[in-house]
C-alpha cells in the first residue's frame, strides 16, 4: 500500500505530501500518518519550517465522510484533537493548496501559519450541506482570520470561494498562477519567512469582532425565515456568535459540543445519504470505466422554445457549439432573442461578463434546415409534448443525422421506446428529461430505452457531468421517476380539497415539512392547462374515477390556468399569491355533484395521504426496476421537486418515519376512504415485503 504521507527534507525545510487518493479525505489512517510526520518535523532540529501539500492530489476534501457514524471519526488522533497540536508547532507551517481545501481540509490549512494557493484552487467549509458544522476549529478560526461576515457567508452558504477571493479576504497569503510551480513557490515563501524571521505562529486567542451590535440578531431573523427547521445552519450561527464572545479554547470546546450533536442528527444522516447518492447514481449496471464514450463536440437542439432554448444554453455554457433548429424564422428569432435576454440578465447580475455573453451567443447557430444537423454528435429534440409530433421529428433525424449520432428526446412523460421505434437506430435513442428552467435546474432524468446502447448511456451520463447536471437513470414508464411519483402525490392533494381541505391548508402542510413549494402553488406556476393536456393523453387510466383531478379540470375549463392567467388555485396580484374563496366554492359544488361528503381534514391526514402515496410509488418504481436504487429516487425529488435534502428524499424520509408506519397509514386510509380508498390506496408489494421481513431500510430489499 503506498504510504499516505510522502515525507522528505529539502535542506532546512520538511516537505509533507498528503497522498490519500482520490481527494486526501482525512480518514483515521491519514490523520495518524500526518500526526507522525508533523511530530518528526517539529522535533527535528535541522527542520526550520514545514510545507504541507497534496502529492499529485487536491490538498484535502476534508474529513472522511464515509467514517461518519462510525467510531473512526473519533479514533485518536481525531481531527479536533490533531489540528490544535499542529497549531502549537513553533515553526512556520505553510499549506500549499491545489485543487480544493474543503471542510477539515481548510481547517487543516487554517492551523498552518500561512497559506499559498494556486489561483484555480477552491476553498470552503461546506459542512452545512452535510447537516453538520465545521468541527475542527473552522467556526472559531475563520472569523478571527477573515472577519465574521465573510466567514459566516462561507459557512452558511456552504459554497467554496476562489483562491483569488481568499487572497482578498486574507485567507490566502500568496497566489501562484501555475499549478506546477506551487510547491516551489511554497518552499520559497517558507524560506522568505525564515529570512525575515517572521513569527512562526499568528495566534488569535482573543474573540472575533462582531460587525455590529445587532449583527447576530439580524442574522438570526434571516435564518429563521429562510431555513426553518434546519439544525446545522442554526448551529453555525451559534458557533460563530460564540467566536465573538469566548476565547479560542472555550470557543473550540463549544464548537465541539455542537458538532457532536449535529453529527448524530437525523438531518446529518439524511444529507450524507444525499451526498453518497450523487456518486452512486453514476454507477449503472452494464456500464463501467471501460465502456467507450462517443465524442460529443457538436450538439443540435430541435425546438427553440422555452425548453429548447434552456437546453441549448447548458451546452453553450460548457463551451460546446449548438445548432438550434426551428420551423419558422419568427420562432427561431424568438428563441435566440430569449437566450440572449437570459444572458443579459446574468450579465446584469454580474454572473457573466459582456465578453462571455458574446462568446456564448457566438457558439449558437440558428437554422431552419434539418440538413444543418447532419454532423451533430448529439441531437436533443424539445418540441411539443405529443407522440406523433415527436415521432415525425425522429423520422427526419433518422434520415439526416450521421451514423453514431445520439438522438435524445426531452419528453417528460412519453414512451421513449415508441419514439425510438420509428428510427432505424433505436440503439442510439435515449431520453434526456431536463427540468424547467432547463438552464437552471440541475436534475436530468436519463431515460434508458429497451434498445439504448451501453455506450450511448455512458456518453449521456458523461455529457451530463460536462454540463454540470445531476443525471439519474430511469427506465421507460409514464412519467419516468419524478412525474410518475408526482401523480399519486398530487392526486391525493386534489381529492383532499374536494373532501374539505383548502389549497392553502394542503400546501401549508407540505411546505411545513420543508418542501420548497406546495402542490397547488406548483401547478399554478407550471400551468394548470399543462397538467390537463397530459391527463387527456391518459384518459383510459383515469376514466373509472370521475373525481380524478376534477377541480383542476374545472379550473382549466374556466380559464384559470394559474399564475399566467392571474388565477388558478390561488388568486394573484402581481407575484403575490392570495387564497381565493371562489376555489372553495367550486370545490364544494363539485363535491356535491360527485357525492363526496365534505368534512374537516386534519393536517396529519394531508401529510399521510400525500406523502405516503409519494413514497409508495417510489417503492413501486424500485420494484419494477424503473429506478435502480432508493438514492436515485430521493435525488430526483430533492433536485427536481423541492423535497428538502435535509430530510434525505421521500424514501429516506419513509425510513425515518418507519416503513411499518407508512404501510399502516396506507392501509388505514384505504379502509377509511371507502370506494376511493379501494380504487387508489393500494400498498406497493415491495413495501409489504419489507415490512413483513421487518426491514427498516429499503436498501435491504
Ligand atoms: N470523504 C470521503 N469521500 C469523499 C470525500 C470526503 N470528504 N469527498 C469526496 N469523496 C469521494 C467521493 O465519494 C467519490 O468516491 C470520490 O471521492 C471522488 O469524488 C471536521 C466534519 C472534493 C469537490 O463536503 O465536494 O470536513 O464514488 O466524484 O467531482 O469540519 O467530492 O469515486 O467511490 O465528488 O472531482 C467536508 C465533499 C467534509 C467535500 C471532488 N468536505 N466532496 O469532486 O469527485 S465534512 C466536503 C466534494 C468535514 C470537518 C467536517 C467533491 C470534491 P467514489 P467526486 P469530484
Amino acid at each position: 500500500m503506498t504510504p499516505l504521507i510522502d515525507y522528505h527534507r529539502d535542506q532546512e525545510l520538511a516537505l509533507i505530501g498528503l497522498a490519500n487518493a482520490p481527494v486526501n479525505a482525512l480518514g483515521h489512517a491519514l490523520r495518524q500518518a500526518l500526526a507522525e510526520a508533523c511530530s518528526t518535523a517539529a522535533n527535528d532540529p535541522h527542520v526550520r519550517a514545514i510545507v504541507l501539500y497534496g502529492l499529485d492530489l487536491p490538498f484535502s476534501a476534508g474529513a472522511d465522510i464515509s467514517e461518519f457514524g462510525s467510531p473512526l471519526t473519533w479514533q485518536t488522533p481525531s481531527l479536533p484533537d490533531l489540528l490544535p497540536e499542529l497549531a502549537q508547532i513553533d515553526k512556520p507551517l505553510v499549506a500549499a493548496i491545489d485543487g480544493v481545501a474543503l471542510g477539515g481540509g481548510l481547517e487543516l490549512a487554517l492551523v498552518c501559519s500561512h497559506r499559498v494557493a494556486v489561483t484555480s484552487a477552491r476553498l470552503g467549509l461546506p459542512e452545512v450541506t452535510l447537516g453538520v458544522i465545521p468541527g475542527a476549529g473552522g467556526t472559531q478560526r475563520l472569523p478571527r482570520l477573515i472577519g465574521v461576515e465573510a466567514a459566516l457567508d462561507m459557512m452558511l452558504g456552504g459554497q467554496p470561494i476562489s483562491a483569488q477571493r481568499g487572497h482578498e479576504l486574507g485567507l490566502i497569503d500568496c497566489l501562484v498562477e501555475q499549478r506546477h510551480a506551487l510547491l516551489e513557490s511554497a518552499c520559497g515563501f517558507a524560506r522568505q519567512l525564515l529570512a525575515d524571521q517572521s513569527p512562526a505562529r499568528r495566534h488569535r486567542p482573543a474573540p472575533a469582532q462582531a460587525p455590529s451590535a445587532d449583527f447576530f440578531q439580524a442574522q438570526q431573523a434571516q435564518l429563521t425565515a429562510r431555513k426553518p427547521g434546519q439544525l446545522a445552519p442554526q448551529m453555525v450561527l451559534d458557533a460563530v456568535r460564540a467566536a465573538c464572545e469566548l476565547n479560542l479554547s472555550e470557543g473550540l470546546a463549544y464548537e465541539q459540543a455542537l458538532f457532536r450533536k449535529a453529527l448524530q442528527s437525523p438531518q446529518a444522516l439524511a444529507l450524507r445519504h444525499q451526498f453518497f447518492a450523487k456518486n452512486e447514481a453514476l454507477k449503472i449496471p452494464g456500464i463501467d470505466r471501460s465502456t467507450p464514450l462517443r465524442p460529443i463536440n457538436r450538439v443540435a437542439v430541435v425546438g427553440a422554445g422555452t425548453m429548447g432554448g434552456g437546453i441549448a444554453m447548458n451546452f453553450v455554457n460548457a463551451g460546446i457549439a449548438v445548432t438550434l433548429l426551428e420551423l419558422s424564422p419568427q420562432a427561431l428569432d424568438r428563441g435566440l432573442a430569449q437566450i440572449r435576454k437570459n444572458y443579459e440578465s446574468s450579465r446584469q447580475r454580474g454572473k457573466i461578463t459582456e465578453a462571455q455573453l458574446e462568446q456564448r451567443m457566438a457558439l449558437l447557430h440558428g437554422t431552419l434546415d434539418y440538413a444543418d444537423l447532419a454532423d451533430a454528435d448529439l441531437v436533443i429534440e424539445a418540441v411539443f409534448e405529443n407522440l406523433e409530433v415527436k415521432q415525425q421529428v425522429f423520422r427526419t433525424l433518422d434520415e439526416v443525422c450521421k451514423p453514431g449520432a445520439i438522438l435524445a428526446s426531452n419528453t417528460s412523460t412519453l414512451d421513449v421506446d415508441q419514439i425510438a421505434a420509428v428510427t432505424r437506430r433505436p440503439q442510439d435513442v435515449v431520453g434526456l428529461h431536463f427540468f424547467s428552467p432547463a438552464n437552471v435546474m440541475r436534475l436530468l432524468e436519463v431515460v434508458r430505452g429497451a434498445a439504448t446502447a451501453a455506450d450511448v448511456l455512458a456518453t449521456t451520463l458523461n455529457i451530463a457531468k460536462r454540463i454540470d447536471k445531476l443525471p439519474v437513470v430511469s427506465g421507460v414508464c409514464f412519467g419516468f421517476i419524478g412525474n410518475r411519483m408526482l401523480e399519486p402525490y398530487a392526486r391525493e392533494a386534489h381529492r383532499l380539497v374536494l373532501e374539505g381541505a383548502t389549497p392553502a391548508q394542503v400546501d401549508g402542510v407540505l411546505t411545513g415539512i420543508g418542501l420548497a413549494m406546495g402542490v397547488f402553488a406548483m401547478y399554478d406556476l407550471a400551468g394548470i392547462d399543462i397538467g390537463y393536456q397530459v391527463r387527456q393523453a391518459r384518459s383510459e387510466y383515469i376514466a373509472h374515477d370521475p373525481s380524478y383531478f376534477r377541480l383542476a379540470d374545472e379550473l382549466c375549463s374556466l380559464g384559470r390556468h394559474g399564475q399566467k392567467s392571474g388565477r388558478g388555485f390561488y388568486r394573484y396580484e402581481g407575484r403575490e399569491r392570495l387564497d381565493d374563496p371562489e376555489v372553495v366554492e367550486i370545490a364544494e359544488r363539485l363535491a356535491a355533484e360527485l357525492g363526496i361528503e365534505r368534512r374537516s381534514i386534519s393536517d396529519q391526514e394531508i401529510h399521510d395521504r400525500c406523502l405516503f402515496m409519494l413514497i409508495n410509488e417510489g417503492l413501486q418504481l424500485l420494484d419494477e426496476g424503473i429506478a435502480l436504487r432508493s438514492g436515485d429516487v430521493d435525488l430526483v425529488w430533492t433536485n427536481g421537486y423541492g423535497f428538502p435534502a435535509w430530510r434525505g428524499g421521500p424514501l429516506h424520509y419513509a425510513e425515518h418515519l418507519g416503513l411499518n408506519a407508512v404501510l399502516a397509514g396506507i392501509e388505514h386510509y384505504r379502509e377509511a376512504l371507502g370506494a376511493y380508498g379501494q380504487m387508489w390506496l393500494q400498498s406497493a408489494p415491495l413495501l409489504e415485503r419489507l415490512v413483513a421481513r421487518q426491514h427498516t431500510l429499503i436498501a435491504q430489499r
